[in-house]
């Protein structure tokens, strides 16, 4: 029997990343670098060790891993290596495949650079950019070697902030709520008196640092034993009584612990944080003679109470108000004022999932969704919602096949036609045609004036050159929202957390100018996206401007997303007035930019 190291599932998807690299700096087959890629992505996020997945054959029930890459996968197990990979990565150097890493580099550059120069890492990339020896090379030139120092300066300042160290909420919470549900199934009914997520994930941050859990059960060490053998867990990194921590496939960390009844109360407060609240929360407690821990409150002495005398919280509700505080939904508790508020009752009333009737901006097979006009209607009216925004991309995205005035004139009959039917039917629910229109490296936009006349609520986004410095892409932003047309801004920011920054878009300006023109700042839901983010969503109210959530749908599925939308808005204090999709149709549109022109006028 021959033993080898296992593989976890970051060091196969890591592998299978190099792949799809150096096929890429070779020029393969494009659908076999997806199909890499795309196996790469699945075994980063999923939950299970691959191993054990592997063990059960089931490597091809993971999606995106069919025959072929699950032969390969299950060689790289038991081998620890496999012949075909190992030849690649002796062919294309680390060094080259790190290059790509450097923003605008592509693997037609990289490859160029290192087969025409010989240059075979970043390092050797910059020594060459300083010395100015790319600008020779056809395509070059001292503008190219500029931008490429820059991005080098990017990439390290990037890699230094450890941006891909903490988890997307996106990849965190379905993982914890399956944790849960399982923890429940395979529990006695009756062992968990209560369960919640606390700490990060409880707040809706946009990225955890690792999950808390927090239940009460009479039987902790049972409680403990199940979590530990949960099939999700990789790794255990401690085992106490009433506390474990584990590390599941992916390398995201859970933590649970197992707390008594009686403090609840206080122990959900505490593990929620954040930790600048929970400052700010036991500062006033001292003063009203209380040290406040995780277990309850024990007076000082300093106030009416005999000291060491102890108070205990079922609810966290009750510990708030014994403080003389409003209870503070979690996604406020940053220190940002909500102390303040929740003494003066001056707290927001927070917008909820249910008070979204609506989507604005969605994608169909029109363009680069995976599902037709009617399959998103029906999947949006089964979620309850009254009328949704069918805004597939515009022309001039490059990559993606755009819809253009004649194209949307056919849609338009398509949309009708579903519209009809509703009618027919006696079904209150409505689509409406607008696009999701490209804002183009100039400012103008992918549609001209005379077709977007035609549509009913038109979203402008940017997905090119979003490199532009600050002015530029300012400048570019500010046309587009300037035009009577646009109706919302798309993701402002473009910004895709981990991976790529917000562009350097003037965001106080850009607010200004939708408070002022009426378009409205989308939060586009997608936990990739999150965009705008809380602060901006808080700072645009505070301007006067008008929100929207929006999912970005590009499948059914994807309606879900909206809940990362919603911690975002109330993360960011928003109440259901300040987002137009939460108002009835009619509602909805008397706020976009036409009607409110119109009922300008007539004043
Ligand atoms: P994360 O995990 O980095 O996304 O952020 P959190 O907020 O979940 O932080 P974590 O996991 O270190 O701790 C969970 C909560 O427990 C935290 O929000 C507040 C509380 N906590 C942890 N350590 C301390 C501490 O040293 N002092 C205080 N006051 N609270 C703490
Ligand atoms: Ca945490
Ligand atoms: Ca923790
Ligand atoms: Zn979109």
């Amino acid at each position: 029997m021959t033993t080898t190291t296992r593989l976890t599932n970051r060091e196969v998807a890591a592998i299978l990343a190099g792949v799809a690299a150096r096929l890429q700096i070779l020029d393969a087959n494009r659908f076999r670098i997806i199909a890499f890629q795309n196996a790469a992505e699945s075994i980063r996020t999923l939950a299970q060790d691959i191993n054990a997945i592997d063990a059960a054959g089931e490597l091809t029930n993971i999606q995106g891993i069919g025959k072929g890459i699950g032969d390969a996968i299950h060689h790289l197990l038991a081998n620890g290596s496999d012949p075909e990979f190992d030849a690649l990565f002796a062919q294309v150097p680390q060094g080259v495949v790190d290059m790509m890493q450097v923003p605008d580099m592509g693997p037609k550059k990289a490859k160029r650079l290192w087969e025409e120069l010989g240059i075979d890492s970043v390092a050797a990339l910059r020594a060459a950019a300083e010395a100015g020896q790319l600008r020779d090379l056809k395509g070059f030139g001292a503008r190219s070697e500029e931008k490429i120092l820059k991005g080098i300066e990017l990439l390290e300042k990037r890699t230094a902030q450890g941006a891909n160290e903490r988890t997307p909420i996106g990849v965190a919470l379905p993982l914890a709520r399956r944790i849960i549900a399982e923890l429940q199934a395979n529990l006695p009914a009756g062992v968990i008196e209560r369960i919640e997520i606390a700490g990060s994930l409880r707040r809706w941050k946009e990225t955890i640092g690792d999950v808390d859990i927090l239940c009460v059960s009479a039987q902790p060490s049972l409680v403990m034993e199940t979590f530990r053998t949960l099939p999700e867990v990789a790794d255990i990194l401690g085992a106490g009584e009433t506390k474990s921590s584990v590390v599941l496939g992916n390398g995201l960390q859970v933590d649970l612990r197992v707390v008594e009844r009686k403090h609840w109360g206080a122990a959900l407060q505490y593990f929620t944080g954040s930790k600048e609240h929970n400052v700010v929360v036991r500062e006033l407690a001292l003063k009203q003679g209380w040290s406040l821990n995780e277990y309850g409150l024990t007076a000082t002495g300093a106030g009416d109470a005999p000291a060491g005398e102890e108070r205990f919280f079922a609810e966290e509700a009750d510990l708030y108000a014994f403080l003389g505080l409003d209870w503070t939904p979690p996604e406020l508790r940053e220190n940002r004022g909500e102390v303040t508020a929740a003494r003066q009752h001056s707290l927001p009333a927070l917008i909820t999932l249910d008070a979204l009737q609506g989507e604005l901006h969605s994608h169909t097979t029109w363009s680069d969704g995976v599902a037709s006009v009617a399959e998103m209607a029906e999947a949006a009216r089964a979620r309850g919602y009254r009328y949704w925004n069918v805004s597939d991309h515009s022309v001039g995205l490059g990559i993606v096949q755009g819809v253009d005035g004649e194209k949307l004139q056919r849609q338009r009959a398509e949309i009708d036609a579903y519209n009809r039917h509703c009618v027919e039917q006696g079904i209150d629910f409505r689509l409406l045609q607008g696009s999701e229109v490209e804002i183009l490296a100039d400012g103008s936009l992918g549609l001209s004036d005379e077709v977007l006349a035609t549509l009913d609520v038109v979203v402008a986004s940017i997905h090119s050159a979003q490199r532009q410095d600050r002015e530029t892409i300012t400048a570019r932003c500010l046309k587009a929202i300037y035009n009577p047309h646009v109706d919302i801004l798309g993701h402002p920011t473009g910004r895709l957390i981990g991976e790529r920054p917000p562009t350097e878009i003037d965001m106080e300006r850009i607010l200004q100018a939708c408070r002022e023109t009426g378009t409205v700042v989308e939060i586009n839901a997608n936990p990739a996206r999150l965009d705008v983010n809380d602060l901006y969503a808080r700072r645009a109210v505070e301007l006067g401007c008008k929100l929207a959530i929006n999912c970005d749908a590009h499948s059914p599925q994807d309606l879900t997303l909206a809940e990362y939308g919603v911690g975002v808005a109330r993360r960011g204090w928003l109440t259901t007035a300040d987002v137009i999709n939460t108002r009835p149709l009619d509602g909805m549109l008397a706020l976009l930019k036409d009607a409110q022109r119109k009922a300008n006028n007539e004043r």
